[in-house]
C-alpha cells in the first residue's frame, strides 16, 4: 500500500486527465479484478495455499483466478475477513456477520483510502506533530502527541464511523465509486482529546464557520502539492463533546490503515470527515475548500432527481448527519436452522446525530413486523444493539428484514432511497436469508 504505484506516476506526468480517469475506473471496479502489488505475492500465495513457481512472470496487478473465483478474501495485515473492493487505493469492507461485536474490533474495521497511506515507519507517535492554524485561528500552534495528552483532558467514546457511500452498490443506475454493500461502517471506541479543547486553547475567531483537516497520506498521483482528501465540518459539529482528536482505538494505538497515530473522529457524519493520519487542522472563515469538499464529492441533490439524471453542482449540498440505519449481524445470511427452534437475531442500529427509538423485524417480506428489543447507546453517537426472537411455523426459505426508526420518526426505507449521482446515503433495510429445514 505504499509508494510503489508503477505506471500511474508516469502517466500523471504525461497526461493527468487520463490518469485521473484510470484511477476513477479502478475505483469504480466492482471487485477484485484489481491491481495487486508484488509485495502482496506472499499474502496471495498463502491465501492460495501454495507457492507460485512462476510468480516472476505474473503480470503486475493480476489476481490469480484461483482467488478471483474463490469466495475467500485475500488478506490484509491486521484485518480479518474483510472483502477487498479495490486495492489501489485499498478499500475493503466488513461482511455484516463480522460486525456482530458490540464494539467493533480493529481487525473488523473497514478501510477506505483515497490516496497512498504514509509509510508505516513514519507514523511514530513520539515524533508526530499536529498543527492548528487557519485564518480563523487566533494563535496557530503545533502540538506533539505527548503535549496533547498532557495538556488536555482525555475522553473515550464509542463512535459510529460510516462511509457516506456505504450501500452504494444497490443504486440503479450504478453510481461510480467503491461498490460498498453494507459493511463500510464500524463502531469502535476512540480515546483522545476534544477538538474543542484544542481549538479553544489556540483561540477561535468570531468569524469561524468551518474546520478542515489534512492528513499525511499522498494524493494518488504522488503530487506533493495535492492532498488525497481534506474535508471538514461546520463549527457546531467540530465543537461537540464527542468530536475527538484520537490516538487510541479500543485502547490500542489506532491501526495503521485506520489512521495511526492520530485521527479526527466526527461520529455520525460521513466518515470522510474523520481525517486519518491527522497532521493539521485549520479553522476557516468559510466552508473549507480542501480536496473532496466541493460537490459532487460527498454531496447530494437538494431536491429529488430521476435516477440517472445529471445534476448541476450548484444544485447539490454537502452531506451532514447520516440517516437512520440498521444491520443484522447474527445469524450470518444463508444459515440453515432446524424447524421448531426459535431463532435469535440481533444487530445494531444508528441514526447519525440522532438516536434510534425503534427497531422492527419481519420474516414475511414486510407484511407484518414485530418490535425488537433495543438498548440505549453507551454514549451519544454510539450504535445501539437490538435483538429479537423469531419463530417459524414451517420449513422453507425466509428473509429477515430489519427496520430502524430514529427519534424524529424517520424510518429506514424498504427500497433504495433517493438516487443521487455519487450513490451516497443508501439506508434501505438490511435483509438476510434463513433456511428452515
Ligand atoms: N487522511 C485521510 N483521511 C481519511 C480518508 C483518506 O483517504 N485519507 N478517507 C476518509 C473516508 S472517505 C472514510 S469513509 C474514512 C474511512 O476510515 P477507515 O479507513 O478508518 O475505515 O476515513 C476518512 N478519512
Ligand atoms: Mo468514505
Amino acid at each position: 500500500m505504499s509508494k510503489d504505484q508503477p505506471g500511474i506516476h508516469e502517466l500523471y506526468a504525461k497526461d493527468p486527465v487520463e490518469a485521473e480517469k484510470l484511477l476513477w475506473d479502478r475505483e469504480a471496479e466492482p471487485s477484485r479484478r484489481g491491481f495487486l502489488k508484488r509485495s502482496s505475492l506472499l499474502a496471495m500465495a498463502s491465501a492460495l495455499g501454495a507457492s507460485i513457481p512462476y510468480a516472476r512472470f505474473m503480470p503486475l496487478g493480476l489476481i490469480p483466478a484461483g482467488l478471483a473465483h474463490a469466495d475467500e478474501p485475500f488478506s490484509i495485515e491486521g484485518k480479518d475477513g474483510l472483502k477487498v473492493l479495490n486495492d489501489r487505493p485499498l478499500n475493503a469492507e466488513t461482511p455484516a456477520h463480522l460486525l456482530d461485536d458490540e464494539v467493533t474490533p480493529a481487525r473488523h474495521m473497514f478501510v477506505r483510502n483515497n490516496g497512498i497511506p504514509p509509510a508505516l515507519e513514519t507514523l511514530d507517535a513520539a515524533n508526530w506533530k499536529l498543527e492548528i492554524a487557519g485564518e480563523s485561528c487566533v494563535t496557530p500552534m503545533t502540538f506533539t502527541v505527548a503535549e496533547l495528552k498532557s495538556r488536555f483532558k482525555h475522553h473515550t467514546y464509542q463512535l459510529v464511523v460510516e462511509c457516506g457511500g456505504n450501500g452504494r452498490s444497490e443504486f440503479v443506475p450504478a453510481a461510480s465509486g467503491n461498490q460498498w454493500s453494507v459493511g463500510a461502517v464500524a463502531c469502535p471506541t476512540f480515546t483522545g482529546v476534544r477538538l474543542r479543547d484544542v481549538l479553544e486553547a489556540c483561540g477561535i475567531k468570531k468569524d469561524a464557520v468551518y474546520i478542515g483537516y489534512y492528513g499525511a497520506d499522498a494524493h494518488p498521483s504522488g503530487d506533493p502539492s495535492k492532498h488525497a482528501i481534506s474535508r471538514g465540518v461546520p463549527m457546531a459539529k467540530a465543537l461537540e463533546d464527542q468530536t475527538l482528536i484520537a490516538w487510541a482505538m479500543n485502547d490500542q494505538p489506532i491501526p495503521y490503515l485506520n489512521g495511526r497515530p492520530l485521527r479526527l473522529v466526527c461520529g455520525g457524519w460521513p466518515a470522510s470527515t474523520s481525517g486519518k493520519w491527522l497532521s493539521k487542522i485549520v479553522v476557516r472563515n468559510k466552508v473549507h475548500d480542501g480536496n473532496k469538499m466541493a460537490a459532487p464529492s460527498y454531496s447530494v441533490p437538494k431536491y429529488p432527481v430521476a435516477p440517472g439524471s445529471e445534476v448541476p453542482v450548484e444544485d447539490m449540498q454537502i452531506i451532514e448527519s447520516m440517516p437512520v440505519k440498521s444491520l443484522i449481524t447474527f445469524p450470518k445470511s444463508g444459515v440453515s436452522l432446524p424447524l421448531a427452534q426459535s431463532v435469535q437475531v440481533r444487530g445494531h442500529a444508528w441514526a447519525g446525530d440522532l438516536e434510534v427509538s425503534e427497531v422492527h423485524v419481519s420474516t414475511d417480506f414486510g407484511v407484518t413486523w414485530q418490535p425488537a428489543k433495543l438498548k440505549a447507546p453507551v454514549n451519544r453517537l454510539a450504535w445501539q444493539h437490538w435483538s429479537a426472537e423469531l419463530n417459524f411455523s414451517e420449513k422453507g426459505y425466509y428473509e429477515v428484514w430489519a427496520r430502524a426508526v430514529d427519534n424524529q420518526g424517520r424510518s429506514q426505507p424498504m427500497l433504495v432511497p433517493g438516487w443521487n449521482p455519487k450513490g451516497y446515503l443508501n439506508n434501505a433495510c438490511h435483509r438476510i436469508a434463513i433456511q428452515i429445514v
